[in-house]
């Protein structure tokens, strides 16, 4: 059983479709984070941002990222997660990255590092990242990677660094 103080998780939320009841990508997410507030505590949400899409899809990303508090642990939590992006539309059909209607995923959590088959935490994509880093920054900045110790906001100055000098 989870202790009194629950489990903490940073969420990355993003949004590239137009959900035909629910609006554009902002709003999908705007009503995602609301649907995680029925199953957790959301402690602190970031703005909603607009980002260039990284990968094959043409379409603008809607970002977000949120910390919330809950009883469930990583397995539990992800199901919960996949049955919000199922209830907003989202059909995998084997496609990575194809646009999507919502995306929701585990970046961190307090018990700090969580592998099995399903499930890798912290999220393996999250470190280089901007349209994650960037959203996640502003509410979890002291948050640290297990793994090499780097705060969220270090990580994110990082990826701003290293953008190369335009010639
Ligand atoms: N998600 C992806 C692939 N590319 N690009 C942006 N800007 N935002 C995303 O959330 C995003 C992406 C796969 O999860
Ligand atoms: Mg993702
Ligand atoms: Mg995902």
């Amino acid at each position: 059983m989870a202790g009194v103080q629950g489990q903490l998780y940073l969420i990355g939320l993003g949004s590239n479709m137009r959900h035909w009841r629910i609006g554009p990508p902002s709003a999908v997410v705007g009503k995602a984070m609301a649907a995680l507030e029925d199953a957790c505590e959301v402690i602190a949400a970031s703005a909603i941002l607009r980002s260039a899409p990284v990968g094959p899809s043409a379409r603008e990303y809607a970002n977000a990222a949120c910390v919330v508090r809950c009883a469930l642990h990583p397995p539990a939590m992800l199901d919960l997660l996949n049955g919000i992006e199922n209830a907003f539309g989202r059909r995998r059909i084997g496609q990575r990255w194809r646009q999507r209607t919502l995306d929701l995923d585990i970046l961190l959590w307090s018990g700090g590092a969580y592998v099995d088959r399903r499930l890798i935490v912290p999220h393996r994509e999250m470190r280089g990242r901007s349209f994650v880093l960037g959203p996640a920054a502003r509410i979890a900045g002291t948050w640290r990677d297990p793994f090499t110790g780097l705060s969220v906001r270090h990580m994110h100055a990082r990826l701003t660094k290293r953008r190369p000098l335009p010639r």
